[in-house]
């Protein structure tokens, strides 16, 4: 297995706006991130990723970026990012920017002067397209809703934007688009950072015949957006001219891929990108903004999937980002179990084989928002798709119902820091969203008090982790694949052997299992001692227990 410091790392993503507000104005800042390295070291987590901080108008929280050397004014100026990687560094931790050039904001320069008249030198730095008498180009849609085309008034083309249109998209196939990229790649990383999570990166590149969507692909174009023929080409040029020159990391966030993409992007020998953030185990049971059942032995098998591919690829593990809802609410039980099970899918995310990327808050256990109007939500996409939701059948209440299991906006809410009003966030009255009411006992005050909390258990797991190179990297076996309420694996090392035991549901079960007694428990998420005979175990609901041997 080929070391690589990535590979031992525990990554945590930060969303800036809902972090911290250090100057109490209600938005969550980069001084924000600052007060709070203390306690990020403390937990453990060595490689902070933090979302966008551009100058941006927030279409799409910072995801539109207007200018990309410049910082968002609400969070802060180049001093305060300047001074958060060296405080960064000063703690031995590494920190990781969102990369997002698969398009920029409208209202950034290029595409002011693209759409300023058809001759402007920069017409090609996005995608414009004659439309079909008054109709678009083609049938693309929009991920927030609607076309992906949009007319421009002034020379009666129509620009392309895979997100809103706000959005447009940059025209990778123009060389002078490729070497502006590196080049804002390279201002980042002379600063120090040290490297990049990728957003979309698998749509960059656009197949030049414009085809319409068959009726197939209609509803989930990311298949057909992230097959662009020369995507390889693309980032196997940005690697050679920028990744490789640097002691960095890439991670491409690859929404939409195939199996064999996925192979191809993150294979060392191709050069192309160290990780990928699939989506499979996120999106499980999950199309669109509709949440459907789900089963564990589905489950298990996206993780044997992405774990056992070839010593050439290295996995990341996720349950939670800025875009999907909570863990403990998704694969957990936020209700009577929520600490127990915040607990086994900390086992779980930080005993699989592959870079594990925790999520702020999750390590406190923190709960889906309960939505109940629509006029709670804060995210362009939850408009953008409600007249698609009603146009198939759908009411606007269902839409919620489906929303409260499912919205992007679970994940900002203000991270909870104590009991106080807006969660400890900020002592703005007024702030930009919401906090969870449920900040009165779930915080992170509260849990750095109790020895028993989710955040203590994520700490010593953490500690457990990186100090051990045979749970790091040893192999993956899945041991039961079949089992409908048991997640039990193995990851063998060169010198010990850990097997994990997860009874991912709300009932006690006994699990047969012999030569249990060969091993010793390292760690639970039980008081008591468990029931071990030599050919069985006893297991309680959301029991997570760690052997080894
Ligand atoms: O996300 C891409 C992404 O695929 C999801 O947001 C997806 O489009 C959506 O959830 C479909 O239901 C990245 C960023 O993570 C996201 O925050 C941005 O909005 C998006 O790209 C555009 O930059
Ligand atoms: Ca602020």
């Amino acid at each position: 297995m080929i070391r690589k410091w990535w590979k031992e790392q525990v990554v945590y993503q930060i969303y800036p706006r809902s972090f911290y507000d250090s100057n109490n104005d209600g938005i969550g800042d980069l001084n924000g991130i600052i007060l709070k390295l203390d306690y990020l070291k403390l937990l453990g987590v060595d490689t902070l990723w933090i979302s966008p901080h551009f100058d941006s108008p927030n279409d799409d929280n910072g995801y539109d970026i207007r200018n990309y050397k410049k910082i968002m004014e609400e969070f802060g100026t180049m001093e305060d990012f300047d001074l958060l990687l060296s405080e960064v560094q000063t703690r031995k931790m590494k920190l990781i920017i969102d990369l997002v050039v698969n398009h920029t904001s409208d209202e950034h320069n290029w595409f002011i002067e693209s759409k300023s008249s058809k001759n402007n030198k920069y017409r090609d730095y996005y995608i414009w397209k004659a439309g079909d008498k008054n109709h678009p180009p083609n049938n693309w849609t929009s991920f927030f809703g609607g076309s992906a085309w949009e007319k421009d008034p002034i020379s009666n083309d129509y620009y392309l934007h895979y997100f809103s249109k706000k959005q447009p998209d940059l025209n990778w196939e123009n060389n002078k688009v490729r070497e502006e990229v590196y080049e804002v790649m390279k201002f980042w990383l002379d600063k120090g950072i040290d490297g990049f999570r990728m957003d979309v990166i698998p749509f960059i590149s656009k197949d030049q015949n414009f085809n319409n969507l068959s009726k197939n692909e209609f509803s989930n174009p990311e298949k057909v957006y992230s097959l662009g023929p020369r995507l390889h080409e693309f980032l196997k040029e940005m690697n050679s001219k920028v990744l490789s020159r640097y002691d960095i990391v890439s991670i491409g966030e690859a929404f939409g891929i195939n199996e064999q993409t996925m192979i191809k992007l993150s294979d060392q020998r191709e050069k192309e990108l160290d990780l990928v953030l699939l989506f499979d185990i996120i999106r499980i049971g999950r199309e669109n903004w509709i949440q459907n059942k789900w089963n564990l032995v589905e489950l298990k098998k996206l993780f044997t999937v992405q774990s056992n591919v070839d010593e050439f690829h290295w996995p990341t593990v996720f349950l939670n980002n800025h875009d999907n809802p909570r863990s403990v609410s998704k694969y957990g039980n936020d209700k009577e179990y929520r600490i127990k099970s915040a607990k086994l899918l900390a086992m779980l995310t930080l005993t699989q084989r592959g870079t594990p990327v925790l999520y702020q808050g999750e390590e406190i256990g923190m709960t889906n928002y309960d939505f109940t109007e629509l006029t709670q939500f804060d995210d362009l996409e939850v408009l953008g798709n409600l007249s698609k939701a009603i146009s198939s059948g759908i009411s606007k209440k269902e839409y919620v119902l489906h929303l409260n299991n499912t919205s992007r906006d679970h994940a900002r809410t203000s991270m909870q820091w104590n009991s106080g009003p807006q969660a400890g966030f900020s002592s703005y009255d007024n702030n930009w969203f919401l906090s969870n009411p449920n900040s009165s006992f779930i915080n992170v005050k509260n849990d750095l008090i109790d020895r028993n909390s989710v955040f203590h258990f994520y700490k010593k797991l953490i500690e457990i982790r990186k100090n051990s190179k045979d749970l790091i990297y040893g192999d993956y076996f899945d041991l039961d694949p079949n089992h409908q309420n048991v997640f039990i694996y193995k990851r063998v090392g060169i010198n010990l052997t850990y097997l994990i035991i997860l009874n991912m549901s709300n009932s006690s079960l006994t699990y047969n299992f012999n030569n249990l007694t060969e091993y010793s428990l390292e760690f639970s998420n039980k008081r008591e001692n468990p029931n071990i005979s030599s050919n069985y175990i006893e297991l309680l609901a959301w029991d997570a227990l760690m052997f080894k041997k």
